[in-house]
């Protein structure tokens, strides 16, 4: 008999169809995000689980789902998943890295110039009917070439960003790290390391791309922000509760900081309503990896681990390599 598996959002019928040759799948064309109960009942009985985000893997859910062998997420932030709960039950949890680190990176870049340049300001004015004449002084930001990168969180997704600031806008990279790269790794994307306070008093413009933990909770809030510079702007398209957002929408407000582009929330899909009143800040419904190709690859590295995983493979990008999947 087949292994079971759920495949807990929509994903392209051409790899629904893939699993379909291993697997008995029950999958969701409705797209609806279910509950932690719903997704408890309909797991009974399946060894596998193809996931987002919007799915909590957590103790109670595993303890509610007996046979779950393998959690196969399509993300590479895994802050969804209490992994340690899933290594104490023999379940294997994988990601996606690496497939959309380019992808990205370039949205991440693109929200910083957005912030940077005013252009989702000078956007609603046009559509407001308020254009009427040139003026000398009309939306003016700040330069992104020449001007100071800081990065915070300096893994694959993070130096992407780096490459693109040195080589194609000539800026200086500085960046802050759990721990400090190789001297080489930073010669080669000519980055310089520095704290956190230095980091946040130098950057004119500031991503952040580290993931989220219990250490990283608002890991930007009032204190940081204050640190700041005035012209600076900063950029998440790493998680929501990275940054304390009521505390950056009163910095924004004040223009304690200029500008900011953000692509992830506190409670997303809700947004702190505060945000939704600023004209100097960008907002994207996190889509940085949102491309047709990369959402492809992503759902493909999920479906490769998935099926490697319960056809006793070797996953391609596991997440607790320690666990060894039991035979379904
Ligand atoms: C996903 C992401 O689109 O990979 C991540 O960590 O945040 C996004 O690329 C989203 O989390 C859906 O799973």
């Amino acid at each position: 008999m087949k292994p079971r598996v759920l495949v807990a959002r929509a994903v392209p019928p051409a790899v629904t169809e893939r699993l379909r040759r291993h697997f008995e799948v029950e999958d969701n064309p409705g797209n609806a995000v279910w509950s932690p109960a719903e997704l408890a009942a309909r797991l009974q009985g399946c060894q596998g689980l193809f996931a987002t985000n919007s799915e909590r893997i957590d103790a109670p859910l595993l303890d509610a789902c007996p046979e779950l062998r393998v959690v196969a997420n399509m993300v590479v932030g895994y802050n969804h998943v209490d992994v340690a709960a899933c290594t104490a039950r023999g379940v294997l949890v994988t990601n996606t890295p690496d497939v959309l680190t380019e992808t990205t990176a370039d949205f991440g870049f693109a929200l910083m110039l957005a912030a940077a340049r005013r252009m989702a300001e000078g956007e609603r004015l046009l559509r407001r009917g308020e254009w009427k004449q040139w003026s000398f002084d009309m939306l003016t930001g700040s330069d992104v070439h020449g001007a100071t990168l800081g990065i915070l969180g300096m893994g694959r997704i993070g130096q992407a960003i780096a490459r693109r600031g040195a080589l194609g806008f000539g800026m200086k990279v500085i960046y802050h790290n759990r721990s400090r790269l190789a001297v080489e790794v930073e010669a080669g994307l000519g980055a310089r390391y520095v704290g956190k306070d230095e980091l946040l008093a130098q950057s004119d413009h500031l991503v952040l791309v580290l993931p989220y933990t219990a250490q990283s909770h608002h890991a930007i809030g009032g204190a940081e922000l204050a640190r700041m510079k005035p012209s600076a702007t900063l950029t998440n398209i790493a998680r929501g509760g990275i940054v304390d957002d009521a505390a950056l929408a009163l910095a924004l407000r004040e223009q304690r900081i200029a500008a900011a582009g953000l692509d992830v929330f506190e409670g997303e899909p809700a947004l702190h309503p505060a945000l939704l009143e600023l004209p100097n800040v960008v907002l994207t419904p996190h889509i940085a990896s949102a491309t047709v190709a990369t959402r492809r690859a992503m759902a493909e590295l999920a479906a490769d681990n998935l099926i490697a995983a319960l056809t006793g493979g070797v996953p391609p990008t596991p997440v607790n390599p320690e666990v060894r999947v039991r035979p379904a």
